[in-house]
């Protein structure tokens, strides 16, 4: 079948937008950790008709007529949650990751409430009270690091508990590489009457494949998207667990009126369906199989970097990432030199950063993408290097210290990795490892 003919027809400019960027995708190596390749079942489902219809309100229970169909593709992703992740209640309607967090605080707390979350540069997300997100104006945002070695300062944020008396704790992150310590945040929680949320985004594929713990037993309440690890749609879902519905009876109502009425109008029932079809797929021996794989590759791909000298925080992973430090402020510039190899990575913060979000002194990288592409051990050992080569040679470029410079050097940096002969010959020959592995037509 021929991709895209009736856009051809229509719209040539948008045909040549999808042809370039399928062209990047299969011809680069996606190393962003939260990305990943979905298959094409997925894709049929967020393709369908299921867009054209509106569904206020749950499964039985809808403020528009017709959706007899949609109710029963609602209840199949909400079940196979339900099983999968081992929860009394799901709901699959969030639109993306932050909506389904910010639910949960208009479920749990009252505006101007005590919040506790992981800080933004210390690798936590923007919803867990990040001083530029909604969620610390409405709320009172006090917010846990981790130790220089990585590792969530579980002392600290025992200390802070006890000393601001949080409604709801976080616990999840975007740039985090080691096991989340859910018990023992769990008993923090309990100590002081907080409601636990974890935000699992990153790790749920993990979670289904038993790559990591699952926070069930431990948090009130389960977050995630549904495109990172577990390679679904872009969505999110909000599970309640055992252990919340046992604080609050009412969590599962509360949470569902939090997203609709209070945040959302009707459900995206295509992304839906696509749920349904990927959590379907996340529930087969070949999906636990993917996620171990996903973590075995990290691992490959740390030990590659830190046998070629190359400094990453805690000094390995338990996860599908890697942070890579690269000097103070050079986040962008290797993410820069990567780009133009064909290899695509996101600058980031490290703990304890020097510096901001947009002048990081690391980059972000991982494994869950080239995982679906069924890169093993020794691929991740090639990209080391490659990466390692890239770092060897871009090794005295030097963030200019005056701002007013930054832009205008890292635009003639930019030029100059492209046109770089050195560069130009592992790109080709990153071009030919993705020729060897290609996206799959069906992950
Ligand atoms: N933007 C996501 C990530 O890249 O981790 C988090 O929301």
């Amino acid at each position: 079948m021929k991709k895209y003919q009736h856009i051809k027809k229509q719209d040539k400019e948008i045909y040549q937008e999808l042809l370039a960027e399928g062209k990047r995708q299969s011809e680069g190596v996606e190393l962003i950790p939260s990305e990943n390749i979905v298959s094409e079942a997925v894709l049929e489902a967020m393709g369908s008709i299921l867009t054209n219809k509106y569904s206020e309100g749950y499964p039985h229970a809808r403020y528009y007529g017709g959706n007899e169909v949609i109710d029963e593709i609602e209840d199949l992703a909400r079940n196979r949650a339900k099983k999968l992740f081992g929860v009394p209640h799901v709901n699959v309607q969030p639109y993306s990751g932050s909506p389904a967090n910010f639910a949960v605080y208009v479920a749990t707390c009252q505006p101007g409430d005590t919040i506790m979350g992981h800080l933004l540069t210390a690798g936590g997300h923007l919803t867990h009270g990040w001083k530029a997100n909604v969620t610390s104006m409405f709320y009172k945002a006090v917010q846990y690091g981790v130790k220089p070695d990585g590792y969530l300062d579980l002392k600290e944020i025992e200390r802070l508990a006890l000393e601001h008396k949080p409604k709801l704790i976080w616990v999840g992150a975007t740039a985090y590489v080691r096991e989340f310590p859910f018990k023992e945040l769990s008993v923090i929680a309990d100590k002081v009457g907080a409601y636990l949320a974890a935000d699992i985004a990153h790790i749920a594929g993990l979670v289904v494949a038993g790559a990591h713990t699952s926070p069930v037993k431990y948090a009130h309440i389960v977050t995630t998207t549904t495109h990172k690890t577990l390679r679904g749609p872009r969505g999110g879902m909000i599970m309640v667990t055992e252990k919340g519905l046992k604080k609050d009876p009412e969590l599962a109502q509360k949470i569902d009126r939090a997203i609709f009425p209070n945040l959302q109008g009707g459900p995206h029932n295509h992304t839906t369906a696509g749920i349904a079809v990927a959590l379907k797929e996340a529930s087969t021996p070949k999906f636990r199989a993917y996620g171990k794989q996903i973590v075995k590759n990290a691992k490959a791909l740390g030990d590659a970097l830190m046998w070629r000298g190359i400094e990453i925080v805690s000094n390995g992973t338990d996860n599908h990432m890697l942070l890579v430090k690269c000097g103070t402020g050079r986040g962008a510039i290797l993410e820069i030199a990567l780009d133009a190899i064909g290899l695509t990575t996101n600058k980031n913060t490290i703990p304890d950063e020097p510096m901001s979000p947009f002048y990081p002194s690391g980059i972000r990288i991982g494994t869950p993408s080239v995982t679906t592409r069924n890169m093993k051990e020794p691929q991740m050992k090639q990209i080391g290097n490659w990466i390692a080569d890239v770092m060897e040679d871009i090794k005295d470029e030097q963030l200019p210290a005056d701002k007013v410079e930054r832009k205008p050097y890292l635009a003639e940096f930019k030029k100059s990795a492209h046109a770089n002969p050195k560069f130009k010959k592992i790109h080709a020959e990153v071009k030919t490892l993705c020729k060897k592995f290609p996206i799959p037509a069906s992950s």
